[in-house]
């Protein structure tokens, strides 16, 4: 039985299979797309981006355009924004001139940017990413940071295993590829999803930082462009090995500021968190109806499951909202969100679906839904969240309750236990009554 160390140790991209063989083709499926690293599965820290982003949602949906060169661009300024991955065997490039871009592809389909579309698509993908975690760092409109430290509870699987379902997700339902990069930090996660794009997945893990940097050039320094690397170049340093060998003293002498950046990171030490943006600053689950609802008592265990849902991702990540958003949108597609402050941040299910409860008692009045929502905003992770309450004892018996619903589930999975309000929805057409968690 191999280790967790053990490099043959690796699944398959396109089937999930576990792999503990050096066969090249996925046993279970034949799949050439196989990942194998030692550190396969104590790595956390993600980056994806997508693969010739404008260009390919273009060709996504004008099938005719798949096997031709496609740039995207012109404009007032005339210049290439992206090319698809055909045009770029021929030379093309971003930010080129467009005049040079067909002289080099004289062929190729010029396509403007249509950039509603992409930002459209963008936060689709992003969305998805943050079913992932709400721990998601957009850095531009086809590319973030996620970290998936501390989820493997809720995902019952490693973070690897879960991008790896992540790109198939994105390229079943949204039509694009991307490419995944996964390390132990933000710098080596970047480099990583470059390395084998397109529709790549790439590893650095710790033990190799130092010698896969070494011969790399400086220029793959975050801040480090052109004019910086040719100061360098002038010093003598062209390469990142070059780097890990010299002292903290005399970089920070030479360079400043910059001196102990590259200190760092030429060794691979970079401790920046994934920080998520204001959009990400929520955490919530809805879903949309079959058919629509108006009743309560038939709203009230689906409000409950998605709490659960949201408690779930929020305990993953160990942090907390203080705002409880509840969302719903009625036949006609008209949206109603409704908050409440509660007096400290909460990640516990119980007092999100109460919350939203007494949010939503308010709501019903014969209007028929088509979608609820549920989530929390203001979040926080300084370990404040949910103290216990001297004044209200249930209140803290039903957090003690769904600490021990929460160790259970963590070893027997999600489904392991279920509450009054959940069972009611799952399981038979039995109607929860008023309060039965108390
Ligand atoms: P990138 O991720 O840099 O490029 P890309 O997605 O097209 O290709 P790759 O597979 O190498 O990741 O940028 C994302 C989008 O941003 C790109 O599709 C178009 C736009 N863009 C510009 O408009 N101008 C530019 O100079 C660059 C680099 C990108
Ligand atoms: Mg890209």
């Amino acid at each position: 039985m191999a280790s967790l160390n053990d490099p043959r140790f690796g699944f398959c991209r396109d089937c999930l299979a576990a792999q503990r063989s050096e066969r090249r083709r996925c046993q279970v499926c034949g799949s050439p797309r196989l990942v194998r690293h030692g550190e396969l599965y104590q790595l956390s820290i993600a980056h994806v981006d997508c693969d010739a982003f404008y260009a390919s949602v273009e060709k996504r949906d004008n099938p005719e355009l798949r096997d031709k060169p496609v740039i995207i661009g012109g404009g007032k300024r005339g210049v290439v924004s992206t090319a698809c991955y055909v045009a770029r065997i021929h030379g093309v490039k971003s930010a080129m001139p467009m005049f040079k871009a067909l002289e080099a592809c004289p062929h190729a389909v010029v396509i403007a940017p249509d950039m509603e579309k992409y930002v459209r698509v963008g936060r689709e993908i992003r969305q998805m990413m943050r079913d992932l975690t709400p721990l998601v760092e957009p850095l531009s409109i086809d590319e973030a940071f996620l970290d998936l430290s501390g989820t493997q509870r809720l995902h019952h699987d490693p973070p690897s295993r879960v991008m790896a379902q992540f790109s198939n997700r994105v390229e079943r339902e949204i039509g694009l590829s991307v490419s995944v990069g996964i390390s132990y930090c933000k710098f080596l996660a970047k480099i990583a999803s470059d390395f084998d794009k397109p529709r790549g997945f790439s590893i650095i893990g710790e033990a190799e930082a130092l010698s896969f940097l070494a011969d790399k050039p400086v220029t793959l320094i975050w801040g480090v462009g052109k004019a910086f690397a040719a100061t360098l170049e002038r010093d003598g340093i062209r390469t990142i090995g070059q780097l890990q060998t010299m002292e903290l003293g005399p970089l920070m002498a030479a360079y400043g500021s910059m001196g102990q950046r590259l200190y760092r990171l030429s060794r691979g030490l970079d401790t920046r968190r994934v920080e998520p943006d204001s959009e990400s600053k929520s955490v919530s689950a809805e879903t949309t109806f079959n058919e629509d609802i108006a009743s309560l008592d038939e709203l009230v265990p689906i409000l409950r499951s998605l709490s659960e849902k949201v408690s779930r991702r929020l305990k993953a990540s160990d942090i907390a909202g203080r705002t409880v958003v509840l969302k719903l949108k009625s036949r006609d597609f008209k949206l109603r969100t409704r908050n409440r402050q509660l007096s400290d941040p909460t990640q516990l299910a119980d007092r999100i679906f109460r919350t939203g409860r007494s949010l939503l008692e308010k709501e019903v009045d014969g209007t028929r839904f088509r979608l609820l929502g549920i989530g929390v905003s203001d979040l926080s992770d300084d370990g404040r969240a949910d103290p216990l309450d001297l004044v209200d004892v249930h209140a803290t018996k039903r957090a003690v309750a769904e600490g021990a619903i929460d160790k259970l589930r963590g070893k027997f999975g999600n489904d392991a236990v279920e509450t009054g309000y959940t069972f009611g929805k799952i399981k038979a057409k039995v109607r929860p009554a008023p309060d039965e968690l108390e």
